[in-house]
This record gives structure tokens, sequence and C-alpha cells, in this order.
């Protein structure tokens, strides 16, 4: 029997409202994912943690002049400059406070190469170094691995794009409702290319076990056989 894992991406208090590099809404899926935590038939749930040094070269701080959200470099790359974000150690880098956080049975830290940027939760951007989660995910025997969090256009999306290419054989799974995006038209566009890599959009809903129904209409009583 194939075994089903659960990947969160980045569920920490900088990515939800009143963050550095808030994801409009994104603490709403929060108690999305504790249901699909408590109710789901998951046999491993994993989580990525954005996980900076303070002086991180995607940071507004260590580029003078340039402002948030423009392109500069990064280790001769094009880098979108964020605001400082996730630092380790502090507040902005915790999972949001009412995530079932002892649910989780093993984490991945990310972007702690100051040099280079690590959207996806299995590789850095200049695709040259894994972070060891794909070897781990092998290991474990996982043949069908459900990903959703925060940013669903970046984050989310490049790990699932990680997760088809690194992960052959696998099912991979985008849940929709479980996940937020920073900006609409990117998110539409992110959904676009998820669909041709070959995986499923599904909600939350869709994924969680039947339950049995509870009996309401138990089988009539025998009927008082008269006469005779
Ligand atoms: C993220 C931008 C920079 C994310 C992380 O988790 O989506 N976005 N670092
Ligand atoms: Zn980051």
């Amino acid at each position: 029997m194939g075994k089903k894992a659960l990947l969160l991406i980045d569920v920490q208090n900088d990515f939800c409202t009143g963050g550095n590099l808030a994801v409009p809404n994104g603490e709403e899926i929060v108690p999305v994912i504790n249901k699909l935590m408590s109710e789901g038939d998951y046999d491993l749930i994993a989580a990525s943690l954005d996980w900076h040094p303070q002086d991180h070269g995607s940071f507004v701080s260590q580029h003078p002049g340039k402002k948030v959200f423009e392109t500069g470099e990064l280790s001769g790359q094009p880098q979108i400059i964020w605001p400082d974000h996730c630092v380790q150690g502090t507040k902005g880098a915790e999972f949001h406070p009412d995530l079932d956080k002892e649910k989780i049975d093993h984490i991945q830290t990310k972007g702690t190469d100051k040099t280079v940027d690590s959207y996806s939760a299995f590789r850095d951007n200049m695709q040259d170094r894994l972070t060891g989660l794909s070897d781990y995910l092998q290991e474990q025997g996982i043949t069908e691995l459900h990903i959703c969090g925060l940013a669903t256009d970046v984050c989310v999306k490049f790990s699932l794009l990680d997760a088809a290419e690194l992960l052959p054989g696998v099912k991979i799974v985008f849940v929709e409702d479980a996940s937020r995006g920073l900006s609409e038209d990117a998110v539409n566009t992110a959904k676009q290319e998820i669909s041709a890599a070959g995986i499923d959009i599904r909600q939350a809903a869709e994924l969680l076990p039947e339950k049995p129904r509870p009996a309401i209409c138990p089988r009539p009583p025998k009927q008082k056989k008269f006469g005779r």
C-alpha cells in the first residue's frame, strides 16, 4: 500500500496579516489545514519554514536605493527584492500560533544561504542544491503528496513544480483552498503552470476520507405477528 503525505509551505507569521510580507488573508488557511491534519488519512505531515539569516540577499535592507518588489540582483541572477522577512529566531519566522504544530512530523528549513533565495522547499532558485526533502519523502515510501500553504504564486508553486519533477511516480495534488497568493493575476498564471505539469488541483473537502454516515434510519422493528 502506498503512503500519503501532506506538505505545508511556509505557514509563518510574516506571511499572515500583520507580518512583514503579508499574503492577503493568509491566516484563513490555518483552520482548513488543521482540519486536513486531524481528519485526513495522512501517514506523514511535513512543513517547510522560510528561514533566512538577518542579512539575506533578497532583503530590501541589503539593497540600498531599491524598493520592495522591484527586481534587483543576487549572485549575478535577477532577484525580486522582498521586505525583510522570516528571520531565523524571530516571531515572524514562527508558525502561525493557531496551527496544530504537534501534528507535524518533519520540518524542512530553506533560504538559509544569504547568497541564494529558495522559494521551493525542495531546492534553491539556482536549482543546483537540494534541501534533502525529496530524498526524505522517497525514503519514507511516499506515493501521494498534497501541497498547500503560502504563497500560492511563489513558494507553493515552485514546490509543486519541483515535487512533480523530483518525485517521479508520486501523485502530486495542490490543495487550492488551503493556500493563498500574493497577487490574483500571478495565482491564475500559477494555476495554469500547475495544471500543465500534470498536478491535480483540489479543495480540502474533496481530500478528506468519507465519514461513515450515522445510522439515523435503523432497521424498522420487527412487526409483531398476530394470529394463529
Ligand atoms: C516566499 C517570497 C519570499 C513564500 C518566501 O513563502 O512564498 N515569498 N520568500
Ligand atoms: Zn523568503
